[in-house]
């Protein structure tokens, strides 16, 4: 099979393209050649949901004898203009992957570890079960349910009927989501700010200026195929600045790239809030101004907090007082390795084209061990020229309204309510660990803290696990961790399309549904200003023996516990769970899927439902459209009271300083002592504001000399599509990289001297382990930095990830050499911001 790389990208954009095997499908010919409509009567094109990555675009899959053939934009979708990036190519060939696990399977060598073959034989859904059921009964009969921890990767729409309602019901309080290794770091900017713990929407129509904080929104974050059909539009009417070490694919697209030192932003940040002040260029509208209107911002001066009168804003004198008095372009320069003209240039920049100018946050300047203060900064930028919620700014997008996991309180038996109110397994809320989500110490999620209490059994010993479409040993960093820890673990039970690293230590293996096209669900998301929920629907008959991995599972659980005494979890299901269309309550797994969609969605399909948005007619409208939209948000919605301490935009933290105060009283110690558990360099009220800390990192410059970062790739769905010949094949997509490969991209200046040359093999060293991979001189990468990105080295997951199944990996898993540090605030993984340094030798 050959297709150009050309094609490949253009069928992104929606038109034809022509997949594997097109021998045996007449319809194939024409639909190469044409347009979107179906070619033939023999075809259908049916409506489901990619989440190949966080955008969860509604899309379209062209079915022809029961078999995928090719995927599109779903034209009724207005957050992505119909149109899909080129990843959900890639799903088909995960659907069709001749690796998938295809039926549940048990272990039999007892010993774990990587180089232990499993031995997997092939068994019964019954007796997959009733071996869960039975380890769990066991748990409630010690009454030591707490013992059971739930981990959760990627999820859809249901996930809480397993996540939350089975785990609680059972009585353990450990359900254990992904979201601190993912990106939580980055919604601690705009919450401590102006309280909103979310990602953003952006007016990008409408915008005149973008400031990417190692953001790359052609290629991945979180509205691809909307900023891939708009970006030329934006480039046009706009400045597009990018701040990343690495000349990802939209620095190509921007007017300017600030290749920051990683770690650094911090200082460009509170460089460029310098600019806008000590120039009086912030929103007056916004920000208000000094009373006798001139402007006191100058070089060094302690500002009277009186002599400004601010009006949506909280903190701008104390901010600058506390902090940006002395952070001028020129020592910003010094620190980010940036030229000072162009922090002024794109600050002014920024700040004239206000409010239409937007400061776009990424996990790239914020998963860093000091990004919370980072991404206040960033945000912060957005409050000085009054785009949040404005015209051509950030917006918070419009609601999807959707039934909520009806209550189990009710359902949950003395051992389960004792069990749940047991410590969390992650440590979140220790002295050291605040992970203030949403303002509350403990508030959030320790993923990756979960190996180490495992191994350190702090703040007890967990004797099983379920997880579902999650992959800890091979995506956390730190993963020998996590290898150690499911090693000791007594037993695991996973539930995963593909035998990943951490399928490698599962007891029982359960095979699920490809998502996209296997599975029913929903999701909801926004993006161009629309809201939406789009349906994920079983577009082809499963090829293997699977059973939905959250409804469906959750329903076999309940009914093998109820047969074991415990028929509380079941009880809740057929009370709570209803089917809306017939009344019916569900009587076997495939029913309560069904229902409980159903039930979730029902407001959005049912025709007398009161809603801003999109009417549809009945669940199959729903079902057949496959998207619901809502109403464009209207601007300034919460302007009169952001929901913070003062109600205001805060640029001096109430809210913060609550949240820090809180968790230092919990501990009996002061918010100075809070900071230095933190790793954290502020004292004072500093930790109340936007401010500059200087990059941790692991490993000692003489040893280690070079500054280790990474990026995703423009074709990873998440770390999934390695094993799919395309993602090799067009790994070349990915500025700098290889196909086939996985290269370490290296300055030439830096070759030159390491006597290193493009296609040498390569050892990279940290402190934490080594990695094997191809060297690449490349001068999209700063000299003294090394960039690699991430997906590849899988050591499972099938016969193309991996150069020897459970034995050999393709390059190296960068989470080898990235040691578990944490941004302990918002409780995130720090994979960015150079957390380690590195060598590097020829092999
Ligand atoms: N170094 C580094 N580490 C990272 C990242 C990075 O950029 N760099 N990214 C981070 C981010 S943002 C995230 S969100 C996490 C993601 O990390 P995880 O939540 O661990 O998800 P994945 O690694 O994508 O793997 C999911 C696993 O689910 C199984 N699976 C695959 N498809 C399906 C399916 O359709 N259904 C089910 N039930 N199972 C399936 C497979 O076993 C697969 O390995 O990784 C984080 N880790
Ligand atoms: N293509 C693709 N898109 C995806 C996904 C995917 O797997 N593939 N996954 C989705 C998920 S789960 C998430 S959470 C989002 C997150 O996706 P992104 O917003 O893309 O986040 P990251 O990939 O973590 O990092 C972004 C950038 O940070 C840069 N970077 C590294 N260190 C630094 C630093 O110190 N400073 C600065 N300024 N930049 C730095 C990297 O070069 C990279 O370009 O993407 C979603 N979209
Ligand atoms: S991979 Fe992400 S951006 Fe691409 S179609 Fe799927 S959900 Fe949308
Ligand atoms: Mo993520």
């Amino acid at each position: 099979m050959k297709i150009t790389r050309r094609r490949f990208l253009q069928a992104s954009a929606a038109t034809g393209l022509l997949v594997a095997g097109t021998t045996g499908f007449p319809a194939l010919q024409a639909l190469a050649q044409g347009e979107n409509t179906a070619p033939s009567a023999e075809g259908k094109w049916m409506s489901t949901l990619c989440q190949g990555c966080t955008t969860w675009c509604a899309i379209q899959a062209y079915v022809v004898n029961g078999r995928v053939i090719k995927v599109r934009g779903n034209p009724n979708s207005k957050a992505s203009h119909g149109k899909i990036c080129p990843r959900p190519h890639l799903a088909i060939q995960q659907l069709y992957d001749p690796d998938r696990v295809k039926v549940p399977m048990k272990r039999t060598n007892p010993v774990k570890g990587r180089n232990e073959d499993p031995k997997f034989v092939p068994i019964t859904w019954e007796e997959a079960i009733d071996t869960i059921s039975d380890k769990m009964m066991e748990l409630r009969k010690n009454n030591e349910p707490e013992k059971y921890v739930f981990f959760r990767g990627r999820y859809s729409g249901t996930t809480d009927v397993l996540y939350d309602a089975t785990t609680k019901v059972f009585g353990s309080p450990n359900n254990i989501s992904h979201s601190s290794i993912c990106a939580e770091a980055e919604k601690f900017g705009p919450y401590y700010t102006e309280a909103y713990w979310d990602y953003r929407d952006y007016d990008l129509a409408e915008t005149r200026y973008v400031l990417n904080w190692g953001a790359d929104p052609v290629a991945s974050n979180r509205q691809v195929p909307h900023v891939m059909n708009i970006w030329g539009n934006v480039a046009d009417q706009a400045t597009i600045v990018t701040i990343d070490p690495r000349l990802s694919a939209s620095a190509a697209k921007s007017q300017e790239w600030m290749p920051v030192i990683p770690g650094e932003d911090g200082a460009l940040a509170v460089a460029i809030a310098y600019v806008i002040l000590s120039e009086g260029l912030w929103n007056k509208d916004f920000v208000g101004d000094f009373n006798d209107g001139v402007n006191l911002f100058k070089k060094g001066a302690i500002v009277p907090v009186e002599s400004f009168t601010e009006k949506y804003t909280s903190g701008i004198v104390k901010w600058w007082n506390l902090e940006l008095k002395d952070r001028t372009p020129e020592w910003a320069s010094e620190r980010a390795g940036i030229p000072a003209d162009q922090i002024f240039r794109v600050a002014r920049g920024f700040a004239k084209a206000a409010p239409r100018a937007i400061s776009w946050l990424s996990p790239g300047s914020s998963m860093q061990v000091r990004g919370a203060y980072t991404t206040m900064a960033a945000h912060a930028l957005n409050g000085l020229v009054g785009s949040v919620e404005n015209v051509g700014g950030t917006l918070r997008g419009s609601s999807v309204p959707l039934a909520k996991l009806p209550s189990y309180e009710a359902y949950q038996d003395d051992t389960s309510k004792k069990g749940t109110k047991a410590k969390k397994i992650d440590q979140r809320g220790y002295k050291e660990f605040p992970a203030l989500k949403s303002g509350k110490s403990g508030g959030g999620v320790l993923t990756n803290r979960v190996a180490d209490a495992m191994l350190d059994k702090d703040p007890y010993e967990i004797k099983m696990a379920i997880a579902d479409w999650c992959n800890l040993p091979f995506s956390c960093t730190g993963a020998q961790r996590w290898e150690k820890a499911l090693e000791q673990l007594p037993f695991l039970a996973h539930i995963t399309t593909n035998p990943s690293e951490m399928t490698q230590y599962a007891d029982i293996v359960l095979p699920a549904p490809m998502h996209v096209f296997e599975k029913w669900s929903f999701n909801k998301s926004k993006a161009n200003k629309y809201g939406f929920a789009a349906i994920q629907q079983a577009v082809v008959e499963p090829l293997w023996d699977v059973v939905n991995d959250e409804t469906g599972f959750s329903w076999l659980l309940a009914e093998s516990l109820a047969k074991k005494g415990f028929p509380n979890l079941l009880d809740y299901f057929k009370t709570e769970v209803k089917d809306p269309e017939t009344g019916k309550a569900p009587t076997n797994h495939e029913e309560f899927t069904m229902a409980y969609l159903k039930q979730l969605t029902h407001a959005l399909w049912d025709p007398t439902a009161e809603k801003k948005g999109d009417t549809l007619n009945s669940w199959q409208d729903f079902v057949d459209k496959g998207v619901w939209n809502t109403v464009e948000p209207a601007y300034f919605k919460n302007w009169d009271d952001f929901g913070t301490k003062t109600t205001k935009f805060e640029f001096y933290s109430e809210t913060l300083k609550a949240a820090l105060e809180g968790h230092a009283e919990k501990h009996k110690t002061t918010v100075d002592d809070i900071m230095q558990a933190t790793k954290y360099l502020a004292k004072g009220e500093q930790a109340f504001v936007p401010h500059y800390e200087e990059p941790l990192r692991h490993g000692d410059a003489t040893e280690y000399p070079f500054i280790f970062f990474e990026h995703r790739s423009r074709l990873n769905r998440e770390a999934r599509s390695a094993n799919t010949l395309w993602y090799q094949e067009f790994k070349d997509v990915d500025p700098g990289d290889e196909a086939w490969d996985d290269v370490a991209k290296i300055n030439p200046a830096d070759g030159a001297s390491l006597g290193i040359q493009s296609g040498d093999t390569i050892r990279i060293t940290s402190p934490q382990g080594s990695i094997t991979c191809t060297a690449k001189l490349w001068e999209g990468v700063r000299p003294g930095t090394v960039g690699k990105c991430y997906g590849q080295g899988h050591w499972a997951y099938g016969k193309i990830a991996a150069l020897e199944y459970g034995k050999k990996p393709r390059g190296g898993n960068n989470n080898e050499i990235l040691p578990s540090d944490f941004e302990r605030l918002s409780g995130s993984t720090a994979r960015h911001g150079g957390v380690t340094r590195i060598k590097i030798e020829k092999v």
